[in-house]
């Protein structure tokens, strides 16, 4: 990462957590589950100096939302009245968590809170989180990954293709999976077919496959000239992912499921991929993306965003292997100003913090109840 402009302390005074659930523009058909709405949790952190900091988790269950919350009431007991980096906050945390574990929900808890206080941080320091993180705000290279779930309506699919690459995205996500290779074949296809051949096409499993079906259905996707083939087998089969990475043609993408930078480093150590895709709430906020960011250009590897849009397009221009933002709407309902994309770029917003300003009235709206 680019060196930092100085960081000013601050003093939280509060965590507040808000649970909303969001209802998708686009389902997420994956192989293990259809995702139709989203359940998140927005973050507040107050500060003594008057400076609020936000984010926001996506808590996967509607169930997890409670708990997340709860949590968050933790962090605030042990970060109140601390004037402390983040990094001596997290490890304050990481500690008093041990007996627990700093892993799931405790560390989507965690890493909520260090993104908001991050932006706590820049709003103070009146820059743009990437300028604070030493980088120059920039358009951010950006896939549309909404929709394109498993279906039998392959029309439907082609149709829904069609409509994500408005706004001027060159590459969306097809989510495979099905029953058999052929199935598979037939929905990249059908997609591929109404996109033309210049749009990149990444195709995700999430985790479906065993490695001998892997290694298959690889193979034939060999030839389908497929942008990245993400998370075909378990996410914690590294020898496996190893073994496809040095077989397969196909780029592997993994890494949405790398639980803190110490698991990236073995990972890549193992070399169980040609690209990475942190994620923001489980590689430990914009702590941990630091640190992951100094593994993957250590090993030389591009290092894409999961989720979180608005935050991961200011830390992808902190990133110096910079790859691919992958761009969802789901937030955008609940801010003042959603992320822009503009000829399939993020546009990094020169506003101080990461930009974002929860809509008080959709935040009411979509309140969990
Ligand atoms: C995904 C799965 C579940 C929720 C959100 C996103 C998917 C992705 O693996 O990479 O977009
Ligand atoms: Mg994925």
């Amino acid at each position: 990462m680019p060196k930092q402009a100085s960081i000013p302390s601050l003093n939280v005074r509060a965590v507040r957590g808000t649970p909303v659930e969001v209802p998708l523009n686009f389902i997420l058909g994956t192989s293990a589950d259809a995702i139709r709405v989203a359940p998140l949790v927005l973050i507040d952190v107050e500060t003594e100096e008057g400076v609020t900091g936000r984010s926001y988790v996506f808590c996967y269950l509607r169930a997890a939302a409670p708990a997340i919350m709860s949590l968050l009431g933790e962090v605030e007991r042990l970060t109140k009245g601390e004037v402390l980096t983040p990094s001596e906050l997290w490890a304050k945390l990481a500690r008093r968590f041990t007996l627990i574990g700093v892993q799931g929900i405790v560390r989507m808890a965690m890493a909520g809170f260090d993104v908001a206080y991050w932006d706590a941080l820049a709003v103070a320091s009146g820059v743009p989180l990437a300028t604070l993180l030493g980088a120059k705000p920039r358009p951010i290279p950006a896939y549309n990954s909404c929709g394109l779930g498993l279906t039998a309506d392959l029309g439907g699919l082609a149709g829904e293709a069609e409509k994500l690459l408005q706004g001027g995205f060159r590459g969306i996500k097809l989510r495979l999976g099905y029953p058999t290779l052929q199935a598979d074949i037939a929905a990249v296809h059908a997609v591929r077919k109404r996109i033309g051949d210049d749009v990149g096409l990444m195709v995700d499993y999430n985790q479906a496959l065993n490695v001998d079906e892997a290694l298959a259905r690889g193979r034939t996707l060999d030839a389908e000239n497929i942008y990245w083939l993400e998370e075909p087998i378990r996410h914690d089969d590294y020898a496996g992912a190893a073994r496809l990475a040095r077989e397969l043609k196909v780029p592997i993408q993994i890494g949405e499921n790398f639980s803190l930078p110490a698991a990236m480093t073995v990972a890549l150590e193992q070399r169980v991929s040609d690209y990475v895709m942190p994620d923001l709430e489980r590689i430990g906020g914009v702590t941990g993306w630091r640190q992951a960011a100094e593994i993957a250009q250590s090993h030389g590897i591009k290092m894409s965003s999961h989720l979180f849009p608005e935050v991961s397009a200011h830390l992808l221009a902190a990133t110096p292997t910079c790859h691919y933002l992958e761009y969802v709407d789901w937030a955008n309902v609940l801010l003042e100003e959603p992320l822009a994309i503009v000829d399939g770029h993020a546009v990094v917003p020169p506003r101080p913090g990461n930009g974002m300003v929860w809509d008080k009235t959709a935040v009411d709206h979509y309140r969990m109840r």
